[in-house]
């Protein structure tokens, strides 16, 4: 119950909205008890999401925490939100032309791709990190750098590879430069895509795609790309997956095998999974049910469909069958602690006593109980980030560069 009433203080018009009558603004004398109720569930949270439970373990313990909202607004809402990560990319406006587009070519760099890919990811990274970027390289802003610098403030030995056709570029160079020279390892890539699906599931997919016989359908044809490239990246080299707007506030070497649900009914069984972040080991057999489940269901047309609906489809699957699979599905906590619909919250500053206590007691949860935030780009890229606001703050304790941000 503490955690509910915790959020009832967001101050979001949206997230009030939604929140039902009887969790209605907290009142101030109760607050120190809850907020004390809420520390000691949050340090037994914390314990159990270290020691890696299953979500159904997890949320045994915690089923009371994770009651959101109601399965049918989540369903009505959860439409709008299956969006995009990267906004600008360009648009397939025929069949005709797809095979023409850029990300089919094939240049210098896409044939040197998997050498490329080999020789930096070396015996020194202590984990492999992948990004995928597909908007131009001008695109790749401050609030992207600032989940490049929170990914290697808790993780300094890991080694990071974005691909992508823009950023592999000079213009990209100059952008990742100033982590380089404090000795983080980043790379931008150009994938041959042809390499990186060849022997999966997705290569005849591709093959279809690129001669035109399957309609890429309305929606650019590089979103889904990049829902069918984190899964190949990953079926082939083995590590941690994450969306450009995600901040990392844990390392992730405790990780093995695992993803993430971002919403959960009254009894802790999760409601949707979320694809924005993905650990998996080298060939793990669900990757390859995932791209199977891609090349066989895809609809350019719907959104979502190969995406976040994609891995829940799959998992949902699986389950019925029987326990088997060798994968962890976490807890909302774990990646996706704030709802898409409350996100706003996080960027306000505080407006008083009740507001500030709230974000201190949030930043202690986040920081204990949750291994990043998804930011929801989609829904919070417009916001500034205030002075003083639960992002605003992760973020100065997470960077390592540390520009200022208020102004971004
Ligand atoms: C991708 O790599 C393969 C070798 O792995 C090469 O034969 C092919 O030409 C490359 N394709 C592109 C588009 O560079
Ligand atoms: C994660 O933390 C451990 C222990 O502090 C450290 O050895 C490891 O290098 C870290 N992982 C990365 C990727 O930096
Ligand atoms: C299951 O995954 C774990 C790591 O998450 C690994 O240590 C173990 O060997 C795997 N078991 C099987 C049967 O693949
Ligand atoms: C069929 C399908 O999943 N199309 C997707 C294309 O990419 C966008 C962005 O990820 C999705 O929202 C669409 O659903």
């Amino acid at each position: 119950m503490s955690s509910l009433q915790l959020r009832s203080t967001t101050t979001t018009p949206s997230s009030k909205m939604f929140d039902s009558p009887r969790l209605g603004r907290a009142k101030l004398p109760i607050f120190s008890t809850i907020s004390f109720a809420a520390i000691l569930l949050i340090i037994i949270f914390a314990n159990s999401l270290i020691s890696n439970l299953s979500l159904h373990s997890v949320a045994h313990h915690n089923n009371q925490q994770q009651k959101l909202k109601s399965t049918s607004t989540h369903e009505l809402l959860s439409l709008k939100e299956e969006v995009v990560t990267e906004p600008h990319i360009e648009t397939p406006s025929s069949k005709k032309e797809s095979s023409e587009l850029e990300i089919f070519k094939k240049t210098t760099l896409t044939t040197q791709f998997h050498g490329r890919v080999t020789e930096f990811l070396d015996d020194h990274c202590r984990g492999q990190f992948f990004m995928t970027w597909i908007s131009p390289a001008k695109s790749f802003g401050p609030r992207e750098f600032l989940a490049l610098e929170s990914l290697f403030k808790a993780n300094p030995r890991g080694c990071l590879l974005i691909l992508s056709r823009t950023m592999d570029s000079a213009f990209g160079f100059r952008i990742l430069k100033p982590l380089l020279e404090l000795g983080f390892r980043v790379l931008a890539v150009r994938p041959n895509l042809s390499s990186l699906f060849k022997n999966t599931p997705a290569e005849s997919w591709f093959d279809d795609i690129k001669t035109g016989n399957k309609d890429p359908g309305e929606i650019p044809l590089a979103q889904n790309l990049s829902n069918l490239i984190r899964l190949a990246v990953l079926y082939k080299y083995g590590g941690v997956y994450l969306d450009t707007d995600f901040i990392v506030l844990r390392n992730f070497s405790v990780l093995r095998n695992s993803l993430g649900a971002q919403s959960v009914d009254g009894s802790g069984k999760w409601t949707r999974l979320n694809n924005a972040v993905l650990v998996f080991d080298k060939n793990h057999p669900i990757l390859y049910k995932f791209m199977e489940e891609f090349a066989t269901t895809f609809d350019g047309n719907k959104w979502g469909h190969n995406g976040p609906y994609l891995v829940s489809r799959v998992v949902e699957k699986m389950e019925t069958e029987g326990p088997k699979g060798n994968f962890t599905v976490l807890p909302p906590m774990a990646f996706y602690p704030v709802d898409w619909i409350r996100i706003g919250g996080l960027f306000e500053k505080p407006t008083n006593r009740a507001h500030s206590k709230w974000i201190e007691a949030k930043l202690f949860q986040l920081t204990w109980a949750s291994y990043g935030v998804h930011l929801w780009n989609r829904e919070s890229s417009r916001l500034r980030i205030e002075e003083g606001s639960i992002i605003g703050r992760l973020i100065s304790s997470h960077c390592v560069i540390c520009r200022p941000i208020y102004s971004s």
